[in-house]
C-alpha cells in the first residue's frame, strides 16, 4: 500500500481495515476528499457560514504550518478549550498533520481542572476560544508550569492572526497507525481525570464499525450532533463520521437546547441526529407546545446515559420515529453496542456493534452465562493505548487487548445487552461525568455544612441527576435558606450541570466500619 492509505475489505463482516505502514489519519481523513473531487463539497456549516473541502484542507495545512513553526518536538501536547467551530477542526487536523498531539477538553470545566491538565499533560501550547479566557489564563497562572505558547482562536496576539500568512500546502508528518495522535481526558469517580491516548488508527475504526456499519452513514448526509466536539462522543458524530465518508456537519457554539436544536435540524435539513437522554426528554417536553418539524431527520442517536424505555416509547408517538440508543466511551472512542436502524430494543443498548467483542465477567474473573449480570469487558480496534502518566490505572483498566467499561451488564437470550449501572458511584448528569466526590467536596467547603453525600437520583423523566444529603454544622439550620445557598455556592465553583437538583438535611450519614460513606444505601 502507498503511504497514509486504508483498506477496508467490507467482503466479510466484521469489516477488515488495514493501514499502510506509513499511515497519518489527516491524510484520508482531509486530503482524501479533494483527490476524490469532493473540493467544492461543503464540509462544514454554521452561522459563521459554509467551509468547502477545499477550504478546510488548505486551513488545516496553515494551522499546521504554524504550529510547526513554533519550538515545537513531535509528540508534544495541544491543548484545546475551543467551542464548536470550524477552527476546531483547523487545530485538531493541523496538530496531527503537523507530528503534534491535539487534547481537545471540556469547555465547562474550571480553572482548577484546567490546572491539572496542563500539569499532567506537560502540554506546549494550549489554543482556546476567547470565551473561556478567563478560566485558561487563571488555570495557567495557577498551574506549577508554563506551556511555551498559549493563543486565543481569533482577536489580538491569536494564532487566527498568524494563520493568515501561513502556506495552504502542508507535507504530512510520518506516521504509523499504531503511533499516538490525540487524547481525551476521562474522569473517574476517585483521582484526578485520565489522558486516554488513542492512535491514528482508531478514527477510521469507529467510522467502518459504527458510522457506517450500524449508521451506514453516507457523503449525502448532514450531520448535526447536540453533544459538543469535546466529547468523544460529539467528535465521532460532527467530525470524524462526516469526514470520513465525505458529508456534512452543522455546528454550532450555543449551549444544547430544544429550541437551538429544532432550529438547525429543520433550517439544515439534518438527516442525522445525535442527543443524550436528558435532551430527548427536554424535546419531548417543548413538542408538547409546538410541532417541530423534523422531516430531514432519517436517523435519531442517543448515547451518554441509558435511554428510559419510556421517552423512546414517547419520542416514536411524537414524532413517528425511534431513536437508537448505543454506549460508547472515551476509552474505546465511540459507540461498541448499539440499537440499529432495523433492530430496536426498548431499554436496551442493542447488540455488539460487528467489529467488536463483549464478555460479561462476575467474581473470579468468570465469563458469564446469558441472563447473568457482571462487569462489562470489550475487545477492538479503536480502544485506547494507555492511560497517560498512570501506569495503575493503565494495568487495572487494559488487559490482553480487553478493556473493563466500568458498567455492569446483562446479555438477554436474543443477545441484546441490558445496562444495570456502573461498578463505581460515578453519575451521567446530561451525558456528562459528575463525580460525587467532587460536588462532596464543593458542598463541605460552605461553612455550615458538616458532611455531605451526594448520589445518583432519577427524575421524572427517569434521568440522573445529583441528589445530596448533608448533615449541618453546629449553629446552621437545614431549611430552605441554607439549601438556596447551598445551590448557589455549587453553582458558582462547579462546572454547570454538577449542582445537586435536590438538598435532604440529615442527622446522620450510613458508613462502613472504615468510615466509608455507603452511598449505595443513600440512593433508594
Ligand atoms: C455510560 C452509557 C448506558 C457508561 C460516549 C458515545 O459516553 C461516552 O463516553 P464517556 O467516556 O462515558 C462512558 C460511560 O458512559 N454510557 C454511555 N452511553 C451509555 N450507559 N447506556 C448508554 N447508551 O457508563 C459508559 O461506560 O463520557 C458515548 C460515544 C462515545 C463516547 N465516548
Amino acid at each position: 500500500m502507498a503511504n497514509n492509505q486504508i483498506s477496508v475489505d467490507d467482503s466479510q463482516i466484521p469489516v477488515n481495515v488495514s493501514f499502510s505502514k506509513s499511515f497519518n489519519v489527516a491524510v484520508p481523513m482531509i486530503d482524501r476528499h479533494l483527490d476524490e473531487g469532493r473540493g467544492t463539497k461543503i464540509a462544514i456549516q454554521g452561522d459563521f457560514g459554509d467551509v468547502s473541502y477545499t477550504v478546510l484542507a488548505e486551513n488545516v495545512n496553515r494551522y499546521g504550518n504554524v504550529l510547526s513553526a513554533l519550538d515545537l518536538t513531535i509528540g508534544d501536547r495541544v491543548l484545546m478549550m475551543v467551542k464548536d467551530c470550524p477552527e476546531f477542526f483547523y487545530i485538531f487536523w493541523g496538530a496531527i498533520k503537523a507530528g503534534f498531539v491535539p487534547v481537545p477538553l471540556n469547555t465547562l470545566l474550571r480553572a482548577g481542572d484546567y490546572q491539572f491538565m496542563i500539569e499532567d499533560s506537560g502540554c506546549s501550547v494550549i489554543i482556546y476560544s476567547p470565551e473561556y479566557e478567563t478560566e485558561v489564563m487563571t488555570a495557567v497562572a495557577a498551574a506549577s508550569r508554563t506551556p511555551k505558547h498559549f493563543f486565543p482562536t481569533d482577536g489580538d496576539g491569536s494564532i487566527g492572526e498568524l494563520v493568515v500568512d501561513a502556506a495552504t500546502i502542508l507535507e504530512a508528518k510520518p506516521a504509523t497507525a499504531d503511533d499516538d495522535c490525540f487524547w481525551l481526558y476521562s474522569s473517574g469517580s476517585t483521582g484526578r481525570p485520565k489522558g486516554t491516548v488513542h492512535a491514528h488508527k482508531d478514527i477510521p475504526v469507529t467510522c467502518v464499525h459504527y458510522a457506517v456499519g450500524v449508521l451506514g452513514i453516507t457523503e449525502d448526509d448532514i450531520c448535526f450532533s447536540a453533544a459538543k466536539l469535546f466529547f468523544a462522543y460529539g467528535l465521532g458524530n460532527a467530525m470524524t463520521f462526516p469526514l470520513w465518508v465525505g458529508a456534512t456537519t452543522v455546528l454550532s457554539a450555543l449551549p444544547p437546547s430544544p429550541a437551538m436544536t429544532f432550529e438547525i435540524i429543520k433550517k439544515n435539513k439534518a438527516t442525522i441526529y445525535y442527543g443524550v437522554p436528558t435532551l430527548y426528554a427536554a424535546q419531548l417536553q417543548a413538542m408538547e407546545n409546538s410541532t417541530p418539524d423534523l422531516s430531514s431527520v432519517r436517523a435519531c442517536v442517543s448515547a451518554g446515559e441509558a435511554l428510559p424505555a419510556d421517552i423512546l416509547r414517547r419520542w416514536k408517538e411524537k414524532t413517528g420515529g425511534s431513536i437508537l440508543d448505543g454506549i460508547g466511551s472515551t476509552e474505546i472512542l465511540h459507540i461498541f453496542i448499539s440499537n440499529a436502524p432495523d433492530d430496536v430494543k426498548p431499554g436496551a443498548s442493542g447488540r455488539i456493534v460487528p467489529g467488536y467483542e463483549a464478555k460479561i465477567i462476575g467474581e473470579d474473573d468468570k465469563i458469564l452465562l446469558q441472563g447473568e449480570s457482571g462487569a462489562l469487558w470489550v475487545k477492538g480496534g479503536s480502544i485506547a493505548k494507555y492511560y497517560w502518566n498512570n501506569p495503575k490505572k493503565t494495568a487495572e483498566t487494559l488487559r490482553d487487548g480487553w478493556i473493563n467499561t466500568g458498567d455492569t451488564y446483562y446479555q438477554d437470550e436474543a443477545g441484546y445487552f441490558f445496562y444495570c449501572g456502573r461498578n463505581d458511584d460515578m453519575m451521567k448528569v446530561g451525558g456528562i461525568w459528575c463525580s460525587p466526590f467532587e460536588i462532596e467536596a464543593k458542598l463541605i467547603e460552605h461553612p455550615a455544612v458538616l458532611e455531605a453525600a451526594v448520589v445518583a437520583c432519577a427524575d421524572d423523566d427517569e434521568l440522573i441527576k445529583p441528589k445530596a444529603f448533608i448533615i449541618v454544622a453546629e449553629g446552621a439550620d437545614g431549611n430552605e435558606a441554607l439549601a438556596a445557598e447551598l445551590l448557589e455556592h455549587c453553582k458558582a465553583g462547579l462546572a454547570r450541570y454538577k449542582y445537586p437538583r435536590w438538598f435532604n438535611f440529615v442527622d446522620e450519614l450510613p458508613k462502613t466500619a472504615t468510615g466509608k460513606i455507603q452511598r449505595f444505601r443513600l440512593r433508594t
